[in-house]
């Protein structure tokens, strides 16, 4: 009886690992060790690192650990030495920085050494595409944990406060130390009296973390706000204005960080409006925020309906204007020259303009990978746009090093992530997009990590077993083997996997309409700018398929630097991952794997969808080692995920075999939708917008 007693229990305690929400993203729980900590100095940051070390101490029991606040000249800006007798850095978030470090280093069971780590970017700052009624452009993860409607939506609550701490640790966790609360298609109420004393509050729950607070603000607010008869940044009002409001802002919040910018894009006003360049506008806030030590970051989405090729434009627009910003201002250029599309080549303004800062903007809610449906693990697309060689200063000139000040003189280096997060119970909406947060945090501090060591790092801290229960299975290395090898092995494939089932080859924005979810390689609503749909990007005809950006086309290829330029130029050396990115090129072209165009595009859809049906299994081996409730979502999430990108394979053959009238290669699975249907359904996916 005794013995039977003894399974029963042994049993239930193995498969009963605590229900997990997500909220505590990276940053769970686990029984501490007592520890004693010695700290040069006092004030909210270090209670904070005081804090966290006591609450997560893994090593020795009653060991003690220093904390000390140094000058030393190796250590950069809010960098730290680390030891394992303790943190040394130059300012208090240096040492709540290294903190999280070696915490880090206990639960992931990495060596701590002897070591500086200095960040890459000066400024590592989320973009909030928040709207002042709570919703979210482009979110997928609930409301805004900042803007809410109703009639009391100003009013701050202590379940506010608590919840944008808890923002405000995790961002300092990964070294995030700034935040844009809302959309660049910014609201000219934003920048009200009463709408102020809310971002107040957010900043100041937010200052202990080091999280400096930005906003979004519309270029017209002198005269949808001010009731000024013009927003004419050389006009003397206008420049008054902003003048006053940045004035205001500062009194309010001493260390607010500055200004980002949507200007002259998508319908946004801009300076243009009245005659005057991006530089002149620009300029005329980056006066007014120099005295207090603000920046703008000057958004380089640009795109007119008039030009032949969207993506030339941002390049045409800018380059012209390098060297007549302030030094105060930062062009914000996102990664690829369209926008966020599942693989683009980098933005050929990266080392291009060499006498303005220049800062990457990445994406890190999905509107073109899956939403918060499909599991894409996005840090090696960002790895692969930081270490993209622009060869502006000769071989090696990485996008990274373009834009963190280490080949061109920037006043300010810095680096944005549209965020993915909202009120959700576990913050991003799919268990597994919290690590595309976790992975912009790390990359922007260390822009040399690579999406290898990020997963690894993330999903022992997020899924390794608590102390108890599992300290055996992790000695005998069966999560080793059994959970952390497949699940990394599954989000390092995952970003192929998508660009495979969506658009393999070059092919870019040949989504349905206005969601970004689903395919719509046919959606061209009459009327519509062409630029707006599909066709004009993928340019399928009855002889072949893609987008001509060569010399004989419009020339996209020569914003680049040679060798690039020719590389791009010719179909026989440019890489096949953009080939129709920048070619128009015949149904029967020769691949390199000695198959025709179109035969490979139809083995890469296939292989797209069989990898997701692989990630299924994966992740249902991976059951006992995961608690039900983050098991159970991320399963049903994946089924869906299957069927969707078996969606995208069919709408995306069949419609273009419609053109070529090629057989699909018969040892690939046939479609099982017809296109008629699958037509149809766009509009039912417009929901998960
Ligand atoms: O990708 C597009 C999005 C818009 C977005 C815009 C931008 C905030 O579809 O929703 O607007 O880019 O980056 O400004």
């Amino acid at each position: 009886m005794r013995i039977i007693v003894g399974t029963f229990i042994v049993c239930f305690v193995a498969l009963s690992a605590k229900a997990e929400t997500g909220h505590e993203l990276w940053l769970r729980h686990r029984g501490a060790n007592p520890v004693k900590v010695v700290c040069s100095g006092e004030s909210a940051t270090l209670s904070l690192a005081l804090h966290e070390l006591r609450q997560g101490w893994q090593g020795e029991a009653g060991a003690s650990v220093a904390l000390e606040i140094r000058p030393d000249k190796s250590i950069k800006g809010d960098g730290y030495k680390l030891a394992a007798s303790g943190v040394q850095a130059n300012t208090e978030l240096g040492i709540l920085y290294g903190v999280y470090e070696l915490l880090r280093r206990q639960q992931t069971l990495r060596p701590i050494q002897d070591e500086i780590s200095n960040p890459s970017y000066e400024r590592r700052v989320l973009n909030h595409w928040d709207n002042p009624d709570g919703s979210v452009e482009r979110g997928y993860a609930g409301h805004s944990i900042f803007w809410r409607s109703g009639t009391d939506s100003l009013a701050v609550t202590e379940k506010d406060r608590a919840l944008w701490q808890e923002y405000g640790r995790a961002n300092a966790s990964i070294g995030i130390n700034g935040t844009v609360l809302n959309n660049v298609n910014a609201s000219p109420e934003t920048l009200s009296g009463e709408s102020l004393i809310r971002v107040k509050a957010i900043a100041d729950a937010l200052r202990p973390y080091g999280v400096k607070t930005y906003l979004s603000v519309k270029f017209s607010s002198p005269s949808l706000l001010g009731g000024l008869k013009t927003s004419d940044p050389l006009d003397a009002q206008v420049v008054q204005w902003w003048k006053a409001k940045v004035k205001e802002i500062y009194s309010l919040i001493p260390d607010f960080g500055g200004f980002l910018v949507k200007a002259n894009s998508e319908g946004q006003p801009g300076p243009q409006d009245y005659g005057r360049t991006h530089a002149q506008g620009a300029n005329m806030m980056a006066d007014a925020l120099k005295p207090f030590g603000g920046i703008v970051m000057w958004r380089a989405f640009v795109y007119s309906s008039e030009d032949k090729d969207r993506a030339r434009q941002a390049y045409s627009e800018f380059m012209p204007l390098d060297g007549q910003f302030r030094d105060n201002v930062i062009i914000q250029v996102k990664n690829g020259p369209i926008d966020f599309q599942p693989r683009e080549p980098f933005s050929p303004l990266f080392g291009a303009m060499k006498k303005t800062s220049v800062m990457p903007e990445l994406q890190i809610t999905q509107e073109y990978l899956g939403h918060s449906i499909q599991l894409v693990y996005l840090a090696p697309m960002w790895e692969e746009t930081l270490q993209s060689d622009t060869y502006q200063k000769g071989p090696g000139s990485t996008v990274a090093r373009s834009t963190d000040g280490t080949l061109f003189p920037q006043k300010y280096s810095a680096i944005a992530g549209v965020a993915n997060i909202g009120l959700d119970a576990n913050w991003c909406g799919h268990h597994f997009a919290q690590a595309n947060w976790y992975a912009f945090g790390r990359l922007a501090w260390n822009s040399g990590l690579t999406s290898d060591t990020i997963a690894d790092e993330w999903i022992r801290l997020t899924f390794s077993p608590n102390q108890k229960e599992t300290l055996n299975a992790l000695k005998s290395g069966d999560w080793t083997k059994n959970f952390l090898t497949p699940v990394k092995e599954m989000m390092l494939r995952s970003r192929e996997a998508a660009v495979n089932y969506m658009m393999p080859l070059g092919l870019h924005h040949i989504f349905a309409g206005t969601h970004h979810y689903g395919p719509g390689p046919w959606y061209a609503p009459k009327g519509m700018r062409p630029d707006w749909t599909p066709p004009y990007y993928h340019q399928a005809d009855a002889l072949g398929i893609g987008f001509d950006r060569t010399r004989a086309g419009s020339n996209a290829v020569d914003q680049y630097r040679e060798p690039l330029a020719s590389q791009f130029n010719d179909p026989a050396t440019c890489p096949e991952i953009y080939l129709l990115w920048f070619h128009h090129l015949p149904w029967t072209y020769r691949m390199k794997s000695g198959r025709t165009l179109w035969d490979e595009l139809c083995y890469r859809y296939e292989s797209g969808v069989l990898q997701v049906r692989q990630f299924q299994k994966i992740w249902d081996r991976a059951e006992p080692y995961v608690d039900a409730q983050r098991f159970a979502e991320v399963q049903s999430k994946l089924r869906r995920h299957y069927r969707d990108a078996q969606i995208w394979k069919d709408a995306c053959l069949l419609y273009f075999q419609q053109f070529n009238r090629l057989p699909i290669p018969y040892d690939i699975e046939r479609p099982v939708n017809d296109l008629e249907d699958l037509m149809k359904i766009d509009l039912k996916w417009s929901h998960h917008n």
